[in-house]
């Protein structure tokens, strides 16, 4: 069995990548080596910035992944600022924002940054909208004010599995797991 590291601090994206992952001949194991998670305008851009931080201290395999909320009425904000506007504002700041704006259009991204015998990238997005008021108790983050097309349900009104079926960053580590398998990336 491969073993490949996930380089993040966040338990439930841990869980959601375990959870897809789970068919798959990959054991996946948290690593909360920290890196620097640079301010830039482009999430890929800080991808790229922490693998290469963390391809000079772990040899084995790895990968890292941020993602972002961009709200399409406020050009596509908070996108890179999402973690900082989550720990200031949060998902009431937000909602407060909104509250007269009836296009509530937004999307997820998620970048997944693999480290294997160099860097490799891969996307995932989830189109959806921002709920008018904060809906479930599970996920994190953004979760109880997102709701991907295709459902009626918040991220947060989801269990993991549920969520994966839709989420960005399930879409990505998808994308990941093929070029694992199969090479193509
Ligand atoms: P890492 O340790 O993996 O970096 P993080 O929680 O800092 O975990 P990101 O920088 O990728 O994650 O996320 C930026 C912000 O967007 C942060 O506030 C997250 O809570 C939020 N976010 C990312 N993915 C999300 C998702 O699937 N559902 C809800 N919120 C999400």
């Amino acid at each position: 069995m491969f073993k490949l590291y996930f380089i993040t601090g966040n338990r439930e994206k841990f869980k959601e990548a375990k959870d897809r992952f789970k068919y798959l001949d990959i054991k996946l194991i948290q690593s909360k080596i920290e890196y620097p998670e640079i301010q830039a305008s482009d999430i890929t851009e800080i991808a790229l910035y922490g693998i290469n931080y963390c391809s000079e201290r772990l040899k084995s395999p790895f990968f890292l992944e941020d993602s972002g909320l961009f709200i399409e009425e406020l050009n596509c904000f908070p996108g890179p600022y999402s973690r900082y506007v989550q720990d200031t504002i949060g998902n009431e700041g937000i909602l407060k924002i909104l509250s007269n704006i009836k296009k509530r259009s937004a999307y997820f991204k998620s970048v997944v940054a693999l480290y294997k015998d160099g860097p490799h990238l891969f996307e995932g997005i989830s189109r959806g909208a921002i709920s008018n008021k904060l809906r479930g108790q599970n996920g994190f983050g953004y979760d109880p004010i997102f709701i991907p097309e295709e459902s009626s349900k918040t991220f947060g009104e989801m269990s993991t599995k549920e969520k994966n079926k839709f989420s960005h960053r399930s879409i990505a580590l998808e994308n990941m797991a093929k070029y694992l398998e199969n090479g193509v990336e």
